[in-house]
């Protein structure tokens, strides 16, 4: 999020799209009726479904799944041809005014660059024209043809209100009025704030649907603002936790990636990521990647990473292609190039996609490991349980090993929200029996580990040997030992480099901030995001202080915010060129003729003359990017793709099929279906009594919502003859499911180009484990294909088809009631 959670309450307009904030975010979703009681404030939902968040919403307008792109470049179109931008923020903040390089062009869906054999494109024209000094070309009046805001503006031009309603099957005056409602929020007193989450990211261009809201918030005028901002609500209490730390297969802790196995050396691997700034002035705070990095390898390999060994640079692995995600993974499974998998806090046989190569995949493996608090489908993938796991055990040869964990509520630490606060919390209660914390099994791992590589040798043991391990007792590090570890501290007495007789911070003491990290190997730190939550004046994660300074609703003495303690990004963006806040009311910070103040923790350097820094300080130009140059695998701009299974012809590229940028294998490939044989549009969602995969091994949860069931229209049971709770069969090349039906009014056809579209709602909460009834979940259906830049499953649009059918059977012949 860019913005807090308590800061939704100061917002105009909430919009939830590709989210359902009152069923998956229910205790959040308490600042948006904070909002409406408090500020009068609106809420708009457009979601396929009419969802509990539609059901106390200001305006719900009902739109297909996979479709975002289309609408939200339909409400800029209109923002832009109904004079309802505000181009004050335009002109300033954003790259409106930069001039794109000549050879950039885009037609029939795709840019210039595309490699259809590659489903790739070479992306060097995506760039600006650039001037003698190496600065992008300006045009501050935005009327150059090759300017950044001409472009989008032809871009979009396609996107009419007729366009949307044929694409996304909204009718046209539902669409036309939320464009009314949010071109309100161009005004520089008036906010929207977005809030999204899965139903925007589970697509193959779900990295594009938020992009295009980020951009729609710009031309608002509407990032950094209170009450503004682009809300990614996240999911696992941990999960914003889990990215900071890099627990992705292409990063490193905060936010810094992996090197490719061309980057061979250090200086090649830090030239390509120390940003220079490309207009003057600009602060482009990733000239300071060394510094992190480096910090980074001291904090891993401690006396082992000098500066003559590129601190340690050949111990960190190296990646021949992007990324190793759960896709690649399984695939790898599935073609017998992996022998073993660890899975720790993750039940895959249901949660990934396209289950029966999931457990084909991991009956291939020689090992599996499930570290878990509780039984779960992947620990048991073996075991027959008629047509709710319908596996021949006899022919599995894996060998699983089950390691009981703790669970959260057993455990200390930090868990960081979606508004990136990292609340430090206490354990309630002692693991119980065998089950022993996350943290001291994979102590246990390394020690054993180190031990028989010391014995034995190996090909290359240092990074496992040289591990840097400080923890006072080694078999156990302490979280309180870990936090301090990523939040850096001093490797040697550190000096003022103003005055180099002067020593600023003792060797061994905690750094403040990351502006103290060195790239000499001088400081350590294990996550640069992270650095001043636990500094010589403590942990400041555990602070409980809710001193709310103007009811700004930013609570800077809670707990800790990354970065620096910020609350809400871009900050410096809630005033004018001049400094001075768009909104009075609304103050987050302010120049007051020598600095910036207020509220918040300013986003830029506190001495930056408003005149000469832009806001946008992570980009090397200095404002924030309405077009993206390279930094996304499928466009500069946003297109409108279909999903990889649709139910429809794409106007826009009737000739592309997905995302042409998506990977895809080609196994997977011949299993999409479609609409010919598969008519029906399924999507899958969550449901606030369950979580994931888990609570139905909870008595109250389970009695809740005991069931598997699909909900459908009243005129789709009607064509197939179901009434509610009769079973259904559903399926589609990859598999099969059966459920009953719950024949709903808030499922309704959707009319795309003068053809019905019948959405199928499936929720994904059951399996054959725990004390709900047996049942199953979408992803014995849902395709193995994902996002284009994070390879996020599609797990919101697929297609299958749908009959009445019997019940099914368990593994002792009896059918299910
Ligand atoms: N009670 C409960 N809360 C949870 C969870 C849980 O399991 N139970 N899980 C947590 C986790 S890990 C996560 S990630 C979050 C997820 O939070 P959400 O993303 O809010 O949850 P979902 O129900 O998966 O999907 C939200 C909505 O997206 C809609 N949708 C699907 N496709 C599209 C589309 O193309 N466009 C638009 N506009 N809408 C679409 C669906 O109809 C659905 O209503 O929830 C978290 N909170
Ligand atoms: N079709 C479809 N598929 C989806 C989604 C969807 O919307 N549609 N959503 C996707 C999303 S966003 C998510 S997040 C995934 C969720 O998928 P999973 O993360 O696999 O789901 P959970 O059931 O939450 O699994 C978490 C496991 O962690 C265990 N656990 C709890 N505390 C601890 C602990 O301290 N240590 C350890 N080691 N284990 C612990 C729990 O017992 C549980 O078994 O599903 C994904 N799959
Ligand atoms: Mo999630």
């Amino acid at each position: 999020m860019t913005n807090p959670w308590t800061d939704i309450r100061a917002t105009d307009l909430v919009i939830i799209m590709g989210g359902n904030a009152a069923e998956a975010h229910p205790c959040g979703f308490k600042w948006v009726t904070y909002a409406k009681e408090h500020r009068g404030a609106k809420l708009i939902v457009v979601d396929p479904r009419f969802t509990r968040s539609a059901s106390v919403a200001d305006f719900y307008a009902p739109i297909r799944q996979g479709t975002d792109i289309a609408f939200l470049s339909g409400v800029i179109n209109y923002c832009i041809t109904h004079d309802k931008v505000q181009y004050e923020y335009v002109k300033h903040f954003t790259n409106a005014g930069l001039i794109v390089n000549e050879g950039f062009g885009y037609k029939d869906g795709l840019f210039t660059g595309y490699d259809e054999a590659k489903r790739d494109y070479d992306r060097s024209t995506w760039s600006y024209e650039m001037d003698e000094n190496g600065y992008a070309k300006n045009d501050e009046t935005l009327t150059h043809p090759r300017s950044v805001w001409q472009l989008l503006k032809k871009h979009v031009s396609v996107y009419t209100p007729e366009m949307v309603e044929r694409i996304c099957g909204t009718p046209k005056d539902k669409f036309l009025k939320i464009c009314e409602m949010i071109a309100e929020c161009s005004s520089p007193t008036k906010a929207m704030t977005s809030m999204y989450a899965l139903g925007w990211t589970q697509h193959s261009k779900g990295a594009q649907n938020i992009r295009t809201m980020c951009m729609l918030q710009l031309i608002l005028g509407d990032i950094g603002v209170r009450g503004g901002g682009v809300n990614a609500l996240r999911g696992h209490s941990n999960i914003q936790g889990l990215t900071d730390v890099g627990l992705m297969s292409n990063l490193i802790p905060g936010y810094m990636n992996i090197p490719m196995e061309n980057e061979t050396d250090l200086k090649t691997y830090l030239g390509k990521r120390k940003f220079t700034p490309t207009r003057p002035n600009q602060v482009s705070y990733w000239q300071n990647y060394d510094k992190f990095f480096i910090s980074f390898m001291k904090a891993m390999w401690g006396k082992a990473a000098t500066k003559e060994n590129d601190f340690a640079y050949d111990y960190l692995p190296k990646l021949d292609i992007a990324n190793y995600d759960i896709l690649k993974a399984v695939d790898l499974m599935d073609h017998n190039q992996m022998n073993g998998y660890f899975c720790q806090g993750f039940n895959p046989v249901l949660a990934f996609p396209n289950r029966k190569k999931v457990e084909r995949g991991l009956s291939k493996l020689k090992f599996l490991v499930v570290m878990d608090p509780l039984e779960t489908e992947t620990a048991r993938f073996w075991e027959n349980h008629g047509d709710f796991n319908d596996v021949n055990t006899s022919e599995i040869k894996t060998e699983v090993f089950q390691l009981p964990t703790s669970c959260f509520a057993e455990d200390e630490g930090a868990v960081v929200n979606s508004g990136r606060w990292l609340q430090w919390h206490w354990a309630g209660q002692n693991p119980p029996g065998e089950a022993k914390h996350d943290t001291w099994i994979m102590a246990q791992l390394w020690l054993r580990l180190k031990k028989l590589y010391e014995k034995e040798g190996g090909v290359f043991p240092d990074p496992i040997v040289n591990l840097h391990w400080p923890y006072e007792d080694e078999s156990e590090p302490q979280p309180a030992e870990l936090a301090k570890e990523m939040n850096g501290y001093a490797v040697e007495d550190l000096y003022d480099p103003k005055d180099p007789t002067k020593k600023i911070l003792e060797k061994g003491k905690q750094v403040p901030g990351f502006a103290s990290l060195k790239a000499d190997g001088s400081t350590a730190s294990g996550c640069w995001i992270y650095s001043g939550s636990f500094t010589e004046d403590g942990n400041m994660m555990a602070r409980r202080d809710n001193t709310d300074y103007d009811g700004a609703g930013l609570y800077p003495k809670w707990t800790f915010a990354w970065p620096a303690n910020r609350r809400i990004l871009y900050n410096r963006a809630s005033a004018d060129f001049d400094g001075k806040a768009w909104d009075p009311e609304r103050k987050v910070i302010e120049w007051n003729g020598e600095k910036w103040t207020g509220f918040d923790v300013p986003d830029i350097p506190p001495a930056s003359d408003p005149h000469a820094v832009g806001p946008f300080i992570m980009n090397a130009e200095g404002t924030a990017r309405l077009f993206t140059l390279a930094g996304l695998r499928d466009g500069p701009f946003p297109v409108h793709y279909e999903p990889f299974e649709s139910p429809v012809v794409n106007p826009i590229a009737p000739n592309i099929r997905g995302n042409p940028a998506a990977r895809i294998f080609d196994e997977d490939l011949a299993q999409l279906g479609t609409s010919d044989e598969f008519p029906y549009a399924a999507t899958s969602y969550r449901l606030t009594e369950h979580f994931h995969y888990w609570t139905k091994n909870n008595r109250i949860n389970a009695a809740l919502q005991p069931q598997f069931f699909v909900e459908i229209s009243e005129e789709l049971a009607a064509e197939k003859g179901v009434v509610k709770g009769d079973w259904v069969r559903v399926w589609n090349k990859r598999g099969q499911v059966f459920a009953k039906a719950l024949v709903t009014k808030r499922i309704r056809p959707i009319i795309c180009d003068g053809k019905p579209v019948h959405v199928i709602g499936i929720p994904l909460h059951w399996g054959f484990i725990g004390e709900a009834k047996k049942g199953f979940g979408p992803n014995s259906l849902t395709p193995f294909v994902g996002d284009a830049n994070s390879q996020t499953p599609e797990f919101k649009a697929f297609l299958v088809n749908m009959e009445k059918s019997k019940a099914p059977v368990d593994e002792n012949g009896k059918a299910e009631q």
